[in-house]
This record gives structure tokens, C-alpha cells and sequence, in this order.
């Protein structure tokens, strides 16, 4: 196994897969920005080095400074955590040139996922049900009216480099999409670099199902089955639990095994998730890959008894799995929330001192944290501060465990979303499952 590695990344993810190679006795070393000097990540790895200025531009991003530190400290991989270098080709690239392995999956195949309309492409060659619409960019607005008219409306126009809902749109009608057209690939060039448009049916009151896959370097693959994803806000996903309560035993092995066709279709290897919009007459399409571990990693973990960081160590080593889809399990019912340091009226981040900071302790918890009693919060970084993540024998027991968990969350000098997220769990429409990605607005918001 690897002797030392780099932790790319910062917050509660860095913490997570520190604690992983502590037991697996791997040495750890961190890095952190100006802002980050006293956070939990740096306390715990064995070694931390200042790569620059708060902005993430000028500390965790920086490939040159980061690549400088691995060479000087002689680590021999890089795991890049969530976000951030994750799946940033040049940056895999780069590693990989130097002799250092990138802890996720080949250039390759983070490129085949990069781009939607290719994606798409390669997931219909591969057999996996897509959302009815073009695998080929739009030339113009009048191809996008042509385009739309024979999918039939509503549609919806996205851009091909998309992500968190930008550059994305509802069409009712050739005027609606007439006038959504320019505004949108703007965008899409401004965010993404890249204007590519197309079209899709628009999928009505969807629910986010993911499917967590696990793939080896000779190919071995399999599905740990899936997480419902769709108390989100504005794309920030809110609560998640695993298994889906919209699920049955047989569409449950029909997208886990579409799911692997998808990673073994592009020559996966690591953790992936392959995210479907689920319709209310249960048909499923691909969506995207995340070609990463995911911040909802761990409900996965609570029902399968797998540790997903060990086993992306044991991946990117060359190892195998030496497992197959028959010895993977599915116990009880996991939930997780975040906890987002905003304001609960406004939603806006509300950054500052925390003053009191006490998670709940029960044998049934597990706690994700990013911050301790006495952090800052600051305003350079993406706003979640811990995660909550609970175990039942199946939902009810677990829903109840994660009410009595937030009960006793206590948070003091910032604002926190907790109010919130007991609200989710004591709605009726949640408790009853009915989970679709509307969930926040009808149900929360609109008070
Ligand atoms: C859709 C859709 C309905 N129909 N595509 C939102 C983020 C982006 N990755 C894809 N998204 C959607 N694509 C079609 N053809 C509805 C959404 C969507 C959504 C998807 C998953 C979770 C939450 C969502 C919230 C609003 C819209």
C-alpha cells in the first residue's frame, strides 16, 4: 500500500481521508491556505504546508505550488477529495507526469464525462437509457425551435459544459425557448468556456437517484446500490438517504446495472456515481457521472459495511477488488443532512466566530465535521460546516434517530440551516417519501 500521501482538498472531506489512512497506518500530509492555519485538517494530518492566499485560485488550486509540496515531501499519490481538483484533467494529468498517482480515475475517462453532449452519446452507445433529445450541439436558436417541436413540449435547452443549473431552461413553447436561447449560452460561455447547446424532453417533478459504483483497474465492477438525492436546494443538496424510498428490488438491479455498463462502457476504475432523474412512471435516465467520491459517500457506507476511501486507496494501488456484486450487502437505512453555516430566512451564507459547537453524540451518529468549538467560519469557502449522518434498521427508525440526533445539535455565533432540516424531517411529504427535487420550495419555502 501507498507509504504517504497528499490530501488535496480541505474541510471535513480532507478529515475524512486522514482518518482513513491513519488506520490503515498511510502518512498524511495536508495542505492549507492562509485562512486555513489552525483547521482540523491541518491538526490531524502528520505533516501541513501553506500553499497561499485564501482565494482558492491562489492556495487550493495551485497546481504548481501543490505538485512543488508532493516532490519535497515524496508522497506517492494525491487524493483530491470533492470539488476543487477532483476532476480537473490538467491537474491528473500533470500528477500522473510526475510520477505521482492520482487517486481517482485515468484522464480518459474524467474527459469522457466532462462534456454532456458526449456523454450522452457514449451512454447510448452503451445502453443506458438517456432523456429523450440530441446528442449533437444546436448550430442556432431556429434549430433549437426545429429541435423542440419534434421532441414535443416542454423542453429543456442546456448547455453541453453545464453544471449547478446554469445555462439551463424550462421551454413551454417556440417563444420561450426563443427567448431563453442567447441568455443561456452567454452564460454557458462565461461559466463553462464552452457555448455548446441542446435540447431535452423536460422530465416533470424528477427525482435525483444516484447510483455509488466501485471499479477496478482490470475491470472488475460493481454497484453499491443507490442514494436519493432530491431535498435539494437551488442544486446544494440538503438531505440524502440510501436506499430510495421510490425504489423496488427490480428497478433497484436494473439501474445498478445500467450503471456499471456506463463505468465499464469509458473504462472506469475508482469511486463513481452515475446520477439518474427517476419519473413518476418509474423510467430512469442518465443524467451525469461524477467521476469522484461524493460528499454523500458515507450513507452508502453505513449500508454497505464498505470504507469508500480505503477502497479507492486499494484501487489506485492496482489492487483488485476481490469481491463481486453477490457479496455486497444492503442493511437498514442510512440518512444525512447538511449543515450549511447560513441564515435560515434569507439562506445566504453567514459566515463568522462559532461561540458554542456541539454535536450530537449517539452510538447511532456519525459526525462529519469541518469545523471544532472554536472556528471561523469564513467566506472564502463553500458554506457546509459538518455533516450529520444516521443508521436505522429501515426508515422510520432512522428518521426518527436522525429527529432525536438534530435535537441535540447545538451551534452558536453563526446562523446554521439546523431549523431547516428538522422541518424536512418532520414533514408529513418526506416521512411518506414523497421526495421529489420540488421537495424545498413546495413544502419549506413557500411560508
Ligand atoms: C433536468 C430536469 C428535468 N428534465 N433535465 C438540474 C441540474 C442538472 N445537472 C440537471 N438538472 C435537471 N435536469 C430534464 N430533461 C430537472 C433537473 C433539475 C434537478 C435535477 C436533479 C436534482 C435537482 C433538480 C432541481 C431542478 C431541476
Amino acid at each position: 500500500m501507498f507509504r504517504k500521501i497528499l490530501i488535496a482538498n480541505r474541510g471535513e472531506i480532507a478529515c475524512r481521508v486522514i482518518r482513513t489512512c491513519k488506520l490503515q497506518g498511510i502518512q498524511t500530509v495536508a495542505i492549507y491556505s492562509e485562512a486555513d492555519a489552525e483547521a482540523p485538517h491541518v491538526q490531524m494530518a502528520d505533516e501541513a504546508f501553506l500553499v497561499g492566499e485564501p482565494q482558492v485560485a491562489k492556495s487550493y488550486l495551485n497546481v504548481d505550488r501543490i505538485l512543488e509540496i508532493c516532490k519535497e515531501t515524496g508522497v506517492e499519490a494525491i487524493h483530491p477529495g470533492y470539488g476543487l481538483l477532483s476532476e480537473n484533467t490538467g491537474f491528473a494529468k500533470r500528477a500522473e507526469e510526475a510520477g505521482i498517482t492520482f487517486i481517482g480515475p485515468s484522464v480518459e475517462a474524467i474527459a469522457a464525462m466532462g462534456s454532456k453532449i458526449e456523454s450522452r452519446k457514449a451512454m447510448e452507445a452503451a445502453n443506458v437509457p438517456v432523456v429523450p433529445g440530441i446528442t449533437r450541439p444546436l448550430a442556432d436558436e431556429e434549430e433549437g425551435v426545429q429541435v423542440a417541436n419534434e421532441i414535443g413540449y416542454p423542453v429543456m435547452l442546456k448547455a453541453s459544459g453545464g453544471g449547478g443549473g446554469i445555462g439551463m431552461q424550462v421551454c413551454n413553447s417556440d417563444d420561450e425557448l426563443r427567448k431563453a436561447y442567447g441568455g443561456n449560452q452567454n452564460r454557458a460561455k462565461q461559466f463553462f468556456g464552452d457555448d455548446a447547446m441542446y435540447i431535452e424532453k423536460f422530465v416533470e417533478e424528477p427525482r435525483h437517484v444516484e447510483v455509488q459504483v466501485l471499479a477496478d483497474k482490470a475491470g472488475n465492477t460493481v454497484y453499491l446500490w443507490e442514494r436519493e438525492c432530491s431535498i435539494q436546494r437551488r442544486h446544494q443538496k440538503v438531505v440524502e438517504e440510501a436506499p430510495s424510498p421510490f425504489l423496488d428490488a427490480e428497478l433497484r438491479q436494473k439501474m445498478g446495472e445500467a450503471a456499471v455498463r456506463a463505468a465499464k462502457s469509458i473504462g472506469y476504475s475508482n469511486a463513481g456515481t452515475i446520477e439518474f432523474l427517476v419519473d413518476k412512471h418509474r423510467n430512469f435516465y442518465f443524467l451525469e457521472m461524477n467521476t469522484r467520491l461524493q460528499v454523500e459517500h458515507p450513507i452508502t457506507e453505513e449500508i454497505t459495511g464498505l470504507d469508500l476511501v480505503a477502497e479507492q486507496l486499494r484501487i489506485a494501488f492496482g489492487e483488485e477488488l476481490g469481491y463481486t456484486q453477490d457479496d455486497i450487502k444492503l442493511d437498514g437505512h442510512a440518512i444525512e443532512v447538511r449543515v450549511y453555516a447560513e441564515d435560515p430566512k434569507t439562506f445566504f451564507p453567514s459566515p463568522g466566530q462559532i461561540t458554542r459547537f456541539e454535536a450530537p453524540q449517539f452510538d447511532f451518529v456519525r459526525n462529519e465535521l469541518a469545523v471544532g468549538p472554536n472556528s471561523k467560519v469564513t467566506p472564502f469557502y463553500d458554506p457546509m460546516i459538518a455533516k450529520l449522518i444516521v443508521k436505522g434498521k429501515d426508515r422510520d427508525e432512522a428518521i426518527a434517530r436522525m429527529q432525536q440526533a438534530l435535537e441535540h445539535y447545538h451551534v452558536e455565533g453563526i446562523k446554521t440551516n439546523i431549523p431547516m432540516l428538522r422541518e424536512v424531517l418532520a414533514h408529513d411529504a418526506f416521512r411518506a417519501g414523497d421526495t421529489t427535487t420540488d421537495f424545498v420550495a413546495k413544502h419549506i419555502q413557500k411560508k
